[in-house]
């Protein structure tokens, strides 16, 4: 079985412990973790491979004092990329970027400085994002005379919809601390992210691997199809999670008033 020690990842960092706690550091914090078509094909290789190597959650976290400056620009401008060139470099973007979001293991990205342009489309990959006081989203790709590849128009615009992104682009307006959470950009604004995502990761992955995978691939899938589909798909999904092995003992420990109720301060 393929193990974290068997990639070879230049740009990349990737550790797991005993419980499957995972971490995929970004390693470039020189390049402000900036993202060249080689970190692209490691985080498709990791990306890919994770959820079938024992990992339970990720926890996605950079080097340096920021998470990731996007696209390599210098890399960009020294390659002078050809359209059907930059089209196919997009279309690895996205075989990283929906390996994270439909590989149905719960990713946590701990954030800080700045996740802008192809920097925010890697952290809209993740399923959970956790933002310290020092994080900044922005999508300067109107000002480089760019415009996203990664995905943004289809997870930012989830995220913040339309009208911001939109605003996000033309402008180069930046969002930070509660005004971030309260437009969706992260779910949570703490002192210390990665703490926090860590902590988060340990919760899920207290879940039965089969309840995060439906979890952390089922939504993203469904929301692609028509309602009546998706209420299908639903009725599928919930068949085989919900009659599974795992849940019989949590279902006995409701049923015989052993397990926590769902109450504020239960946690
Ligand atoms: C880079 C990149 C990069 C830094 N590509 N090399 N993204 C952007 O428009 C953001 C561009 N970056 C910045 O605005 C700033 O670098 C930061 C605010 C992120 C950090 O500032 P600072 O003062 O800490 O660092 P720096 O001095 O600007 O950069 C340090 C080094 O990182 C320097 O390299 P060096 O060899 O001269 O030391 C920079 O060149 C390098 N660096 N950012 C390449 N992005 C699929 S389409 C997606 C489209 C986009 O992502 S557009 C948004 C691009």
């Amino acid at each position: 079985k393929k193990t974290v020690e068997d990639f070879a990842l230049e740009n990349l960092v990737v550790t797991m412990d005993a419980d499957g706690i995972t971490t995929v550091t970004l390693n470039r914090a020189a390049k402000r973790n900036a993202l060249n078509a080689e970190t692209v094909e490691e985080l498709i290789e990791v990306f890919s491979n994770l959820p079938r190597m024992g990992a339970r959650a990720v926890v996605l976290r950079a080097e340096g004092t920021h998470f990731c400056a996007g696209l390599d620009l210098v890399e960009h401008h020294a390659e002078d990329r050809r359209p059907e060139e930059f089209m196919h470099l997009c279309l690895r973007w996205h075989e990283a970027f929906n390996k994270m979001e439909y590989g149905g293991v719960p990713i946590i990205a701990a954030l800080k400085g700045a996740v802008v342009g192809g920097g925010l489309e890697l952290a809209s990959s993740a399923h959970i994002r956790v933002a310290d006081q020092s994080t900044y989203f922005a999508l300067p790709e109107g000002q480089r005379g760019l415009f996203t590849g990664g995905g943004a128009t289809i997870r930012v615009a989830d995220l913040v919809g339309k009208a911001r992104m939109i605003d996000m682009m033309l402008t180069g307006r930046i969002y930070a601390k509660e005004e971030a959470i309260q437009v969706g950009l992260a779910q949570y604004l703490v002192e210390d992210s990665e703490a926090k995502a860590y902590e988060i990761a340990r919760a899920a992955a207290e879940n039965p691997p089969l309840s995060n995978f439906a979890i952390c691939s089922a939504i993203s899938h469904m929301q692609n199809m028509s309602a009546l589909d998706a209420a299908y798909a639903e009725s599928v999904v919930a068949g085989v999670v919900n009659t599974q092995p795992a849940s019989r003992g949590r279902l006995a420990a409701f049923a015989n008033k052993t397990a926590a109720r769902v109450k504020p301060g239960q946690g």
